[in-house]
């Protein structure tokens, strides 16, 4: 029998993390089903079928306690292949349920079912889920909210009341012709049409006002605002007229708190943010519009949503929050910047101080030969990108399938560990030389509990952007980061290894770079990929497969009996 059918794990887990050894007695497991439909829907003005889970646009929110599991049937009752992945989730031991396609499972087809199991560790705070298949996540996701555990509080004053806003991106059109299109013509996808704030654009859009999201407030209480984006393709600003922000969590982390007018967010991020209703009784927009770092075309409209002061006798019309404009670096990074751990008693830092295993790994946009007959490009090319020089194509059957069975010709062991040749990698004007990657399933093996740091070093290539770096089955702490080319010498030398954030998401800055360490303790297979929809279709990807180690607590899970053959 499969790992979920132990009676003992329901009750006293115990849990082998940062090398501590957790007692949970009270963790509770909840079982739940979605399904995967297709459903109608209106925006801006026009009627189209999207995929949903539950018929839900965004999708249901879970809802767990620290510690917990969470038995999801997923049903597939719509005409394509999909997979569920839940973003941030650790899933220890538990690669199966992670859901990558074709790294960790092979899809759900139409009619099938698979029972993920979510494995929930030391996350605490706001996580979310989200397809992993093709573009489908467009429209299929939803927020994840995790309380602390019976007994334990929140590290902060308790809010009065506790909302959810996710940020995505809207296409007229089907994504799924979107990405199509991309792929044919080899260059970058059609704008979005829309941002929408849980679902809708707002009051700056056609067709789009009366639906406008709105949240009811009483003056002089403070609110716990969780903030994910689930945006496709775009780093988001956002902010509340005239209401400072408080930001005290990221990515099921806590954070030492601040105050800022606005946060910069990228894809796969997701916030806790607290708002002290503190202003004049009256109606307040929210907003989100795009951070566009490199010269590459992006939505520039701007999303809203109400906060809406209880019992208002009169209002005026509602202001917009100043935001940052969608060019400003400087902006983004001093955000970015104030960004600690927590790193108090009750939730302490563990950053490895000293590190067995370096990588240092070239982010890069590139263009390709062209392998169909309509490419746009200059010189019959195509957008491609890479990670060191490699374009990671997906196989046939998992690589998690195919490392648990030994099976050969799937993917390869040699992603190199640093770039294979060594250029002024935020320079201008590089060589046409340098654009061309080789395309292949390459992954990088790490021996288990070994302690790695892994430097991102973004490139100028195409076009320097920030790149969302996301890694499966791991939070790691962001020890460093700077503009230009990292030094192996002197940059080390000014890491914060004394309260780095915790997170799963991590934004390369333009043409700069940022080192993260984690160990190696969650034996696997877990995907690797920037986080930005296009570069993850064009090859920004690569796969760590921790090994097992030794004892029980240090070995992968058996796989389960309903995992989606290919
Ligand atoms: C991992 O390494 C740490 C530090 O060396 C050690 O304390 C811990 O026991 C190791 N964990 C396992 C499971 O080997
Ligand atoms: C999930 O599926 C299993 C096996 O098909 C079934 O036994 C169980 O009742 C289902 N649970 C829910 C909540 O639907
Ligand atoms: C959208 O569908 C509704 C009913 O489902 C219909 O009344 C409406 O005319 C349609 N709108 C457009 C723009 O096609
Ligand atoms: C992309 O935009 C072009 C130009 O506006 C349009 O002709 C095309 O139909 C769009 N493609 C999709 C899939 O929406
Ligand atoms: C958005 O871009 C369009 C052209 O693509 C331009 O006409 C418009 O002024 C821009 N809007 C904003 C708010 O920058
Ligand atoms: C709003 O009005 C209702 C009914 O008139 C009243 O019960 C409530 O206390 C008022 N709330 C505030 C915050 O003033
Ligand atoms: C941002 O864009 C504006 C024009 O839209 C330009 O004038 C300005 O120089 C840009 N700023 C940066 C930092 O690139
Ligand atoms: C960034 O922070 C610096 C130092 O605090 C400040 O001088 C500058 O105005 C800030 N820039 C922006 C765009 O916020
Ligand atoms: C571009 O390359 C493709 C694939 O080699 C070929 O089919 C197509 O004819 C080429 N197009 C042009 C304009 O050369
Ligand atoms: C790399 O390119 C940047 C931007 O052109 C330049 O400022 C820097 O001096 C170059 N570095 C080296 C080592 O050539
Ligand atoms: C990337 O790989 C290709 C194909 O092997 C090779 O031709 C090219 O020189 C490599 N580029 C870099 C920058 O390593
Ligand atoms: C759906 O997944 C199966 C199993 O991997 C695969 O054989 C099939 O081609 C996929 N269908 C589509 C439309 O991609
Ligand atoms: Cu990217």
């Amino acid at each position: 029998m499969g790992p979920r059918k132990g009676l003992l794990p329901l009750l006293v887990r115990l849990v082998l993390f940062h090398g501590l050894f957790i007692c949970m007695v009270s963790a509770k497991r909840h079982h739940q089903s979605f399904e995967l439909r297709e459903t109608p829907i209106t925006r801006l003005c026009e009627n189209k079928t999207i995929l949903t889970i539950n018929g839900q646009f965004p999708g249901p929110t879970l809802h767990a306690r620290y510690g917990d599991t969470i038995v999801l049937n997923v049903t597939n009752r719509a005409k394509h292949n999909f997979t569920i992945h839940w973003h941030g989730v650790k899933q220890l031991r538990n690669p199966w349920g992670d859901g990558p396609e074709y790294i960790t499972q092979c899809p759900i087809q139409p009619g099938a079912t698979y029972g993920y199991e979510i494995v929930f560790t030391d996350e605490e705070g706001t996580l979310w889920w989200h397809a992993h298949s093709d573009w489908t996540r467009a429209t299929v996701h939803g927020a994840i909210v995790i309380h602390p555990r019976i007994g334990k509080k929140y590290p902060f004053v308790k809010p009065l009341k506790e909302f959810t806003v996710i940020l995505g991106e809207w296409w007229k059109s089907d994504v799924n012709d979107v990405l199509q299109e991309m792929l044919q013509t080899g260059g970058g996808p059609n704008n979005s049409d829309a941002f929408t704030i849980n679902g809708q654009p707002g009051a700056l859009y056609p067709c789009s006002k009366s639906d406008i999201f709105r949240e009811k407030v009483f003056p002089g209480k403070t609110y716990l605002l969780r903030l994910i984006n689930a945006a496709m393709n775009d780093e988001l600003f956002f902010g509340i007229a005239q209401h400072r922000l408080k930001l005290v969590g990221m990515d099921g982390k806590y954070l030492k708190p601040f105050y800022t007018d606005y946060v910069m967010i990228t894809p796969g991020q997701t916030m806790d943010l607290l708002i002290e209703t503190n202003q004049t009784p009256n109606i307040y927009y929210m907003a989100a519009h795009a951070y566009s770092s490199g010269n590459v075309p992006f939505d520039n409209t701007t999303t809203t949503a109400i906060l809406e002061y209880a019992n208002i006798t009169s209002s005026s019309s509602p202001s917009i929050p100043t935001l940052p404009t969608f060019n400003d670096t400087e902006a983004a990074n001093n955000f970015t910047k104030k960004l600690k751990s927590l790193a108090s008693e009750e939730h302490p830092a563990f950053c490895p101080q000293t590190i067995n295993k370096h990588i240092y790994i070239a982010v890069s946009v590139k263009t390709k030969p062209c392998e169909t007959a309509s490419c746009v490009l200059a010189n019959n090319r195509s957008l491609s990108a890479s990670l060191n020089n490699i374009s990671f194509v997906f196989p046939n059957i998992s690589i998690l399938q195919a490392y648990s069975q030994g099976i050969n010709g799937v993917y390869d062991t040699r992603f190199p560990k640093r770039p294979p040749y060594y250029f002024n990698f935020t320079g201008d004007n590089l060589p046409e030389t340098l654009l061309t990657p080789r395309r292949e399933t390459q992954v990088k093996v790490l021996k288990f509990n070994s302690t790695v740091e892994i430097v991102y070093q973004g490139t100028s290539l195409v076009e320097g952007e920030n790149h969302p770096l996301h890694l499966h089955g791991y939070s790691f702490y962001v020890v460093g980061w700077g503009t230009g080319n990292w030094d192996s010498v002197n940059h080390p030398r000014n890491y914060n290894l004394v309260d780095p954030p915790l997170i799963n998401t991590v934004g390369v800055p333009r043409k700069g770079w940022v080192a993260i360490r984690f160990r190696a303790n969650n034996p696997g297979v877990w995907f690797m990929h920037c986080h930005l929809e296009r570069h993850l279709s064009w090859g920004m990807d690569t796969t760590l497969i921790v090994r097992n180690g030794k004892g029980p607590d240090a070995k992968m899970q058996p796989p389960p009996a309903d995992l989606p053959p290919c």
